[in-house]
């Protein structure tokens, strides 16, 4: 049994076109409530993102994602909350980390911005370093894991490299922490496979968070029986079922919309030596 429960980091997306949420969040006073409702739910740590990564989607101007997130960060940060920043451009999270963010998370593993990596060693931020293959509007085009070791494989290999590459830049081990991607240039196969092979992930000996929160796969896996995707907004069974399979393996974090949904699976007597 792990020693301790992942962390559960709540999800602020504050855009106007993430597909998980709809937009619920992109005005920053509402952005900024939800994020407290997350903590009082227990959130551990706060994700603020002003990018949308659904498939398919443009990129804003560097200008709109640093308006949506650092007023955000600002006043989530100034209630002592550990916050987290989903960005993949080094401008934003210089000036998230500025802003009192703790963690860069950047989902493009620092493939994305040639910078971050300096960034982000210049600083004692933790970095979440996801595996990524290209940008959102065409991501789905690199979706082939055609090798010996198929997906996991590919992974594996993929995030050594950029292993490599930021212990070259100067970041510490001990602040690294990978995610295998789920849905980022993966199909539905592809993240099952990846969830089933996490060991093979661990071996790489970091931390690994995992990011499964009401994605596509989710619904495809709870389609109705004519083939449509269950809607987003009621995908949480799963992904709780999904949260409470991932703690018992020790994950060191798990990014979700519904942080209660989240912490309730948790709470039997006797689990991980949890009374009631
Ligand atoms: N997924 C999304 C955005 N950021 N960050 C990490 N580290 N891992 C993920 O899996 C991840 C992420 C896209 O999901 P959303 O639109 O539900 O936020």
């Amino acid at each position: 049994m792990p020693s301790r429960l992942p962390r559960l980091m709540g999800i602020v997306n504050v855009t106007p076109d993430s597909f998980s949420d709809g937009g619920q969040w992109a005005d920053p006073e509402a952005a900024i409530a939800h994020g407290r409702r997350l903590l009082a739910d227990g959130a551990d740590i706060l994700d603020i993102g002003g990018e949308s990564t659904r498939p398919g989607a443009t990129r804003p101007l560097v200008e709109e994602e640093l308006g949506r997130v650092v007023p955000v960060i600002s006043a989530l940060a100034a209630t002592g909350a550990a916050v987290s920043v989903d960005t993949m451009r080094a401008e934003v999270a210089g000036a998230a980390l500025d802003a009192g963010a703790s963690i860069v998370n950047d989902v493009s593993g620092g493939l994305a911005d040639p910078a971050m990596l300096e960034v982000v060693a210049a600083s004692k931020a933790t970095y979440i370093a996801m595996h990524w293959r290209a940008h959102s509007d065409h991501m789905q085009d690199f979706a082939a894991y055609d090798g010996p070791g198929g997906v996991v494989g590919a992974v594996r290999e993929e995030l050594s490299e950029r292993v490599r590459a930021m212990l070259a830049a100067g970041i510490e081990r001990e602040r690294i922490v990978l995610d295998p991607g789920l849905g980022f240039a993966k199909r539905g196969e592809h993240n099952w496979e990846l969830l089933r092979g996490l060991d093979s992930l661990d071996e790489l000996g970091f931390p690994v968070l995992v990011g499964a929160s009401r994605k596509q796969f989710l619904g495809a896996l709870l389609a109705a029986a004519d083939g449509t995707p269950r809607p987003v907004g009621e995908r949480e069974y799963a992904g709780a079922a999904l949260t409470l399979l991932l703690a018992q393996r020790g994950v060191w974090g798990l990014r979700v919309h519904d942080v209660r949904a989240s912490q309730d699976p948790h709470c039997g007597p006797g689990l991980h030596g949890r009374q009631p």
